[in-house]
């Protein structure tokens, strides 16, 4: 039997590669997002590379669709054995004085809520079944501040102290918890983050060579492969020429 794993965000970036990835690993994927036609299509591609697939429409932001779409997972779907909580944005670059309240919300309610709410409402099945591993998306912005990062730094800080607590809390469960720090990657994060202004996304890049969602995806394929006494706490994934939130080597 596959074991399966449950990805939010599975509709762009970081979340599809990883389903993809996990799917040629012999894994079965509940993918999760709020872009229906992009769900059904990674569904597609899911399938035709022999895995069982679930896709499943919801807002991380929503606690009651969470709780209910997972609540209401049937037959071995239930038997969850990895959760990758990926969904997550960037939204602004204002320093904190300038701050859109609208856009701290959409971090807030999304990196640290949904993350939380996803957590929530699965971590209890992999307890009845004594079993499982967690791997939180958090960020180099969860290890380090840097100007205009404020709420987004805050949020990644927050994903950084959830992995640790979670690993105590679920110690005597028998629960991995992976917490992946990647520095900057290449998906539609900057785009988000800039409101849809492509050209400004594409400046973050400009001169230097980003990580891929392929390359972090391959770190999560690494981590939720490990032998059963074996757990990457954290693991901090940089590009070559970014040493830190503030370092970048562009040529
Ligand atoms: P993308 O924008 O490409 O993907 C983000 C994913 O999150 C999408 O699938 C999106 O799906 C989903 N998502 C966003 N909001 C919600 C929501 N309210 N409910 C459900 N799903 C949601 O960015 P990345 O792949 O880069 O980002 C993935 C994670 O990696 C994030 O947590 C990000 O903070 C983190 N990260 C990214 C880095 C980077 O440089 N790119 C570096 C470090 C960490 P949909 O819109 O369909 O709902
Ligand atoms: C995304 C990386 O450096 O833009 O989490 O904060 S960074």
């Amino acid at each position: 039997m596959n074991k399966i794993a449950f990805i939010t965000g599975a509709t762009s970036g970081i979340g599809q590669a990883t389903a993809l990835k996990a799917a040629e690993a012999g894994f079965d994927l509940i993918i999760t997002g709020r872009r229906k036609e992009r769900l059904e299509q990674l569904a597609k591609e899911i399938h035709e590379k022999n895995a069982d697939v679930l896709p499943l429409n919801f807002d991380v932001r929503q606690a009651e669709q969470v709780r209910q779409a997972i609540d209401n997972l049937e037959g071995k779907w239930r038997n969850i054995d990895v959760l990758v909580n990926n969904a997550g944005l960037a939204v602004g670059v204002s320093p904190i004085q300038d701050g859109i309240l609208d856009d701290w919300e959409r971090m807030i309610d999304t990196n640290i809520k949904g993350l939380l709410y996803t957590t929530r409402a699965i971590a209890p099945l992999m307890i009845a079944r004594h079993t499982g591993h967690i791997v939180n998306i958090a960020s180099i912005a969860g290890k380090e501040v840097y100007p205009g990062g404020n709420v987004y730094c805050a949020t990644k800080h927050a994903v950084d102290a959830l992995s640790k607590a979670m690993r105590t809390d679920m110690l005597k469960h028998n629960i991995k918890v992976t917490n992946i720090a990647p520095g900057m990657v290449e998906t539609e994060f900057s785009i988000v983050r800039y409101k849809g202004d492509t050209e400004a996304a594409a400046n973050v890049y400009k001169g230097m060579t980003p990580l891929t969602n392929e390359d972090i995806a391959d770190t999560i394929l690494f981590a939720i492969t490990r032998p059963a006494h074996v757990c990457l706490n954290d693991i901090v994934i940089m590009p070559t020429a970014q040493a830190n939130s503030r370092d970048v080597l562009r040529q």
